[in-house]
């Protein structure tokens, strides 16, 4: 027993910092509204995916793993910060928004630098850039921004892709960007004073410019390659993005991060744009799932998935990088874009014969188990044994997982809800989480063991009609959240409302 004890040790020992294998690279591939069921190996029948399922059948696929919210930003806080995204009331932050990340607190990024490795973003960013109460200056430095908070290197969809600025931004620097077209984001739709740099079309104004295709009313403010977005571009035009070159110009940017760090430890964080509205994929998966370009996209994300895996193969760095494949929130269709992600009828909606929810209920922007339970995937060759685990597990918990992994001791306040959960993220522990929140606007949910508690919460628009409402299930019994037994279990109920009540007002979770 003994014996086994310090072999592990020793083998542990070894996988961190002895000279064969040194400190695991880590690889965050992180979809955009990327649904449980839009994966094959979780249920997706129309959709190939054969690189994300060499993915899963090489390592552990999670079948209860967890983003925060059923939307980005909350998400994405939660994960690189270790703090809910309530407690700050972080909410789908717009075009223009200051960085909603502390700069003087521990993130993820800045872990795995003090760990010594070099640190990247690649993608969509969506968590604000530059100071509260100061317009960004697009056409200078722009920050704040992932730099200042332990990022070495960045290249971004800055908002998302249906939000201006339409441009990519490298560190601080919108790129290509012609100083005789100066680049600004207004919130109404008119120019800077003074301007004369290239003018788009406003959507909402101007049907015919979207030639692409139509957006709604939400959507349709300037008309950028022939899509409406969200928020008023001004100048700028030198350096547009191509919606269906994306995921190429990130895939790249990726690979050249991939070689150029591939003798030193590095954490890389790859957040795809797809399968988030407008989609655009390259002409060359067009029609490849008769999903319309939401499933296509996927397919695009897909062909991401293993270029990144190849480059890592390529490299010789396979066996000892840690990649996780994520998502930020569960699925949704028709959200804005008339892509023909939505099989319609006069009489209304039809099935398509696809549901990126899964068995699930909800997808985006709900607290049920489809808003939050995603594709959730953790390969390390030199660690992990395939195979998958029922085990409980949240993005909110890489931070403190990694600080185990890298013998890191987080500080009382550092990452306060982040919980060690490397065991279960190794697949050495198939129960993880006793309890765990999540999160849709004002809503919060609790689970704990086979139960889901639900408090709706008042303001925003998400769940309204169910405002100061509450809901329990039993997921053991009702997998799809139909049946509300709150009458049934109330001492169930109150014990998980007294949880939630210590965890909202502890200001932690962790012990
Ligand atoms: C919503 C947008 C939606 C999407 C979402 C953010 C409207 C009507 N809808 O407000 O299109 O952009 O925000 O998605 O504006 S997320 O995945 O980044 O959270
Ligand atoms: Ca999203």
């Amino acid at each position: 027993m003994k014996f086994c004890v310090l072999l592990t040790g020793f083998v542990l020992g070894a996988a961190l910092n002895g000279p064969a294998l040194g400190k695991p690279n880590v690889v965050i591939i992180y979809g955009d509204d990327v649904g449980y069921g839009d994966v094959g190996v979780y249920g997706a029948e129309k959709i190939p995916t054969p690189n994300i399922d060499r993915l899963a059948s090489e390592g552990l696929q999670f079948m209860d793993g967890h983003c925060t919210a059923s939307t980005c930003t909350p998400s994405r806080y939660s994960m690189l910060t270790g703090r809910f995204g309530f407690r700050e009331g972080i909410g789908i932050l717009p075009p223009g928004a200051p960085l909603c990340l502390p700069t003087d607190k521990l993130t993820l990024p800045k872990l795995f630098k003090k760990a010594g490795y070099d640190t990247a973003v690649i993608g969509k960013w969506h968590l604000g850039l530059g100071t509260e109460g100061v317009p960004t200056d697009w056409n200078g430095d722009v920050k704040p921004g992932p730099l200042e908070v332990g990022f070495d290197y960045s290249y971004l969809l800055p908002v998302t892709n249906d939000r201006v600025p339409c441009v990519y931004l490298e560190n601080h620097r919108v790129v290509n960007l012609d100083p005789a077209d100066p680049l600004y984001i207004t919130e109404e739709p008119v120019p800077p004073q003074g301007f004369a740099g290239t003018v788009y079309p406003i959507g909402r104004k101007n049907r015919k410019a979207q030639t692409y295709y139509q957006a709604d009313d939400q959507h349709a403010s300037s008309v950028i390659n022939g899509i409406a977005r969200i928020g008023y571009q001004w100048g700028g035009k030198s350096a547009l993005w191509n919606d269906e070159t994306m995921a190429d110009r990130f895939v790249e940017k990726a690979k050249a991060y991939i070689a150029a760090k591939k003798d030193r430890p590095f954490f890389l964080y790859f957040a795809a744009q797809d399968i988030h509205v407008p989609r655009a994929p390259n002409p060359r998966f067009l029609g490849v799932t008769g999903l319309g370009k939401r499933g296509d996209a996927m397919v695009q994300f897909d062909w991401s998935t293993g270029e990144i895996l190849r480059a890592l193969e390529q490299n010789g760095l396979t066996e000892n990088t840690i990649v996780i494949f994520s998502s930020d929130n569960g699925p949704v269709y028709d959200d804005g874009y008339a892509d023909g992600s939505t099989v319609r009828k006069s009489d209304g909606e039809v099935d398509n014969g696809h549901d990126g929810s899964g068995p699930y209920s909800g997808g985006k922007y709900k607290i049920y188990e489809g808003g939050t339970r995603v594709p959730f995937i953790v390969r390390w060759p030199a660690r992990i044994k395939p195979g998958k685990s029922d085990a409980l597990v949240s993005h909110i918990d890489f931070m403190a997982s990694f600080a185990k992994l890298l013998e890191i001791e987080l500080a009382y306040d550092e990452a306060p809800d982040s919980r060690d959960s490397l065991a279960a993220l190794l697949g050495e522990d198939q129960t993880g989480l006793p309890f765990m929140p999540s999160e849709a606007g004002a809503t919060i949910a609790l689970r704990r063991g086979p139960w889901k508690y639900i408090e709706f919460g008042r303001g925003g628009w998400m769940h309204k009609d169910k405002a100061g409402q509450r809901e329990l299930f039993k997921l053991d019994e009702d997998i799809g959240e139909t049946r509300n037994v709150l009458s049934l279990y109330p001492e169930v109920a109150e014990e998980m409302a007294a949880r939630l009540a210590e965890i909202k007002n502890n200001g932690r979770i962790r012990d």
